[in-house]
């Protein structure tokens, strides 16, 4: 999930639940650590976008436990979710990050993820 697409130069997408796509931006790009990051989310299903979901995104290192990075998207209507985070500088000097993206929407309950490096 995520491998091929470039979170540094476009949005990703990935299937949450049968019929329901979602999609994670992170501007600015390159994605940087230490940078003011922006995330946004746009859910659709069959019937197009949804809202009233609750989405959170969980920024971790794999296989390095870097504090909790998890930021709460609000939406904006029009099944777009909004949130702001900042990514740690790894002291280890690793750039490879995981994003796991959280959202619950009515019965339907998805967790995708998408791995990227910070430059
Ligand atoms: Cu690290």
């Amino acid at each position: 999930m995520g491998e091929d697409c470039n979170l540094h130069e476009q949005a990703c997408a990935a299937v949450l639940a049968p019929g329901v796509a979602v999609t994670l931006d992170i501007s600015p790009k390159p994605v940087r650590a230490m940078t003011d990051l922006e995330f946004t989310v746009s859910l659709s299903d069959r019937n197009g976008p949804v809202d009233g979901a609750q989405v959170a995104l969980d920024l971790s290192m794999p296989g390095m436990f870097m504090g909790e990075n998890r930021s709460i998207l609000s939406g904006l209507g029009n099944g777009l979710y909004q949130g702001k985070g900042v990514i740690p500088k790894c002291p280890s000097g690793k750039t490879l990050w995981r994003g796991d993206l959280q959202v619950q929407v009515g019965d339907v309950t998805g967790n995708v993820w998408f791995l990227f490096s910070v430059k």
